[in-house]
């Protein structure tokens, strides 16, 4: 499946614009009946891979980041290449457009960049969507956003009662209203806000940005502090890094992949020890290998979550690193992927 991937499908995908990539990846994981033949394919289970973050209890540690299915209508497919768990969304409210096109570009060295806005169907359409499934899916994680205390509380309303936990995006750096959720005092408040609103005890994710100087890395680990104090249950970091791109309309984007995997690693492993070890860690940004993987659990990730890994290397990335890692752990003489988690600190 890999050298198919790598020789026919990805250089046949890539022709086309990133965006006109992504559609034919969406039409293409909207065939579910093609997916679900090939399962038996993207199946590698093993006790060994059981883990728990923020209080969801998965069968394997990789993740799909959020970004790649938006709008939730892929999740079906998705689930059948053997993820631990599916981060779809981010979903606001209302609907949004996102920004005018082009808005993602390819990097040379196996990194996006992208600028996309929050493009989703809001969260209304979202939720009808979601509550027409009834099949066995690996557990949903839903990225939700917002500008205001309101939006993002009703957004989390509405959405709930179909997610196994729901992901806080207060890091998207395309957004600029987004961010006023990076100032510790209005987090907090979006904190209290969401957990007094909400009708159940879904576990709460949050997923933060980079940081690249002392002063953004006060702030971030402030934000850590105040989700542990307020029952945050598993942060994701990092999202994508803020760029200048002049081809975007906003002269902005967010770059992904090989390009900030240096800095993911330094970050999840500044969080787990600022933590003790204390909260879950998704470690998010440039993994393609299980080489990659294994150093982001050493530094400290309870999980792994993928989408330029998943572009570049296909459908297949997940079953090969999970066939990777069990080689990696025997040949270390680890029970199981947990006893990984955090090793290089200790
Ligand atoms: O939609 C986006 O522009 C976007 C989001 Br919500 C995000 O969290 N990270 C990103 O790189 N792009």
């Amino acid at each position: 499946m890999r050298n198919l991937y790598d020789s026919l499908v990805r250089p046949f995908i890539f022709l086309s614009s990133p965006e006109m990539g992504h559609r034919i990846a969406i039409y293409s994981f909207k065939q579910r009946w093609f997916w679900e033949l090939l399962a038996w394919h993207f199946r590698v289970d093993d006790d060994r891979f059981i883990v728990s973050s923020g209080e969801v209890r998965l069968s394997n540690p990789f993740g799909l980041a959020a970004g790649f299915d938006k709008n939730c209508e892929m999740f079906e497919s998705l689930s059948a290449l053997g993820f631990g768990y599916l981060t779809l969304g981010s979903v606001t409210l209302n609907p949004r457009e996102g920004n005018p096109k082009p808005r993602i570009w390819r990097y040379p060295n196996e990194s996006l960049v992208n600028s996309m806005g929050l493009p989703n169907d809001g969260a209304y359409r979202i939720s009808e969507r979601l509550a027409s499934t009834n099949r066995r899916v690996a557990p949903l994680i839903l990225s939700i956003s917002g500008m205001s205390l309101e939006e993002f509380s009703d957004c989390y309303l509405r959405l709930q009662e179909h997610a196994d936990a729901i992901e806080l995006n207060i890091s998207t750096p395309n957004t600029a209203g987004v961010r006023i959720f990076q100032d510790p005092d209005t987090f907090a408040k979006l904190l209290d806000t969401v957990m007094t609103r909400r009708r159940d005890n879904k576990p709460v994710w949050v997923k933060l940005p980079p940081y690249f100087d002392e002063k953004t890395r006060e702030n971030v680990l402030e934000l850590v502090n105040t989700c542990i104090r307020k029952s945050v249950k598993a942060i994701t970091s990092i999202n994508t890094k803020l760029v200048k791109e002049s081809r975007a309309s906003i002269g902005t984007a967010g770059v992904s992949g090989k390009e900030i995997f240096a800095d993911m690693l330094r970050i999840v492993s500044d969080i787990y020890t600022h933590t003790d070890g204390k909260i879950s860690i998704n470690a998010c940004g440039g993994i393609f290998s299980a080489e990659d993987a294994w150093k982001a659990f050493q530094a400290g990730a309870t999980t792994i979550q993928l989408y330029t890994g998943f572009v570049y290397r296909g459908p297949s990335i997940v079953v090969n690193l999970k066939r990777q890692l069990l080689k990696f752990l025997e040949k270390d003489g680890y029970e199981s992927i947990t006893d990984v988690i955090g090793k290089v600190h200790k």
